[in-house]
């Protein structure tokens, strides 16, 4: 089994996280172009239209795309500890927070990023080596999608320690990666009128499996 790697980006992050939290190990390649925010020719050629990280290749050959699909796929090989909820509800619970983390920050996220550096001018999408152009009308409607998110996530816990309920799960793991690539990679903090987040960042960056991930 290989996971396909992009060191800097958020998105693998996800998995590695997810693999460390299991204590599954993995084989890595790194697929980013060194020194750009470019991915190997020969990987885009290969995958496009899906060509992103992560990407799991398991030894018959098979690929998985989508974090969240490598991470279903891993969790039902390796049920222990469980990252995607117990019952009928708890995993509701956790798939329901987890497509709000993705969608409220970490895809806002990339709105945001894609539109206005002059490294991804040409590709407003990510995955296909086809021209896709920035729409700076997007970093608005990005940061709000974000902020709303960021206030309905601090509200979540101020009743709860995780996103999902008592238990850390995936729905942690994604909304972590895309705050930590805010910080790291935009300079952008959590805003000082969301102590619940910010609680809760900092109890996740202690934790063994984004400390061993960190770029
Ligand atoms: N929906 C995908 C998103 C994956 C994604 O966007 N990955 C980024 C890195 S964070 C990527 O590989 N981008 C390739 C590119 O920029 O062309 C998932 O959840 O795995």
């Amino acid at each position: 089994m290989k996971l396909y790697d992009w060191k800097l980006a958020p998105n693998p992050r996800r998995v590695k996280m997810f693999l460390a939290e299991k204590h599954i190990p993995v084989e890595l390649e790194e697929v980013g172009e060194p020194g750009t925010f470019n991915l190997k020719k020969d990987f885009v050629a290969r995958f496009d239209p899906y060509a992103l990280t992560p990407t799991l290749e398991l030894d018959d050959g098979n690929c998985l795309g989508e974090a969240m699909a490598i991470c279903r796929y891993l969790e039902e090989l390796h049920p222990e500890p469980r990252l995607m909820g117990k019952d009928a509800l708890g995993k509701a619970t956790v798939e329901m927070w987890e497509r709000r983390a993705y969608e409220g920050a970490m895809f806002a996220i990339s709105e945001l990023l894609r539109n206005t550096s002059p490294g991804f001018v040409d590709r407003g999408l990510p995955g296909t080596a086809e021209t896709i152009g920035q729409v700076p009308e997007l970093v608005e409607r990005g940061k709000g999608r974000l902020a709303r998110f960021s206030r309905s996530a601090d509200k979540q816990l101020a009743k709860n320690r995780f996103l999902a309920g008592s238990a850390f799960s995936v729905a942690d793991i994604t909304a972590y990666c895309a705050l930590e690539f805010l910080s790291r990679a935009m300079k952008m903090t959590i805003p000082s009128e969301l102590p619940n987040l910010a609680r809760w960042f900092a109890e996740v960056g202690e934790r063994e499996s984004a400390k061993s991930t960190a770029p």
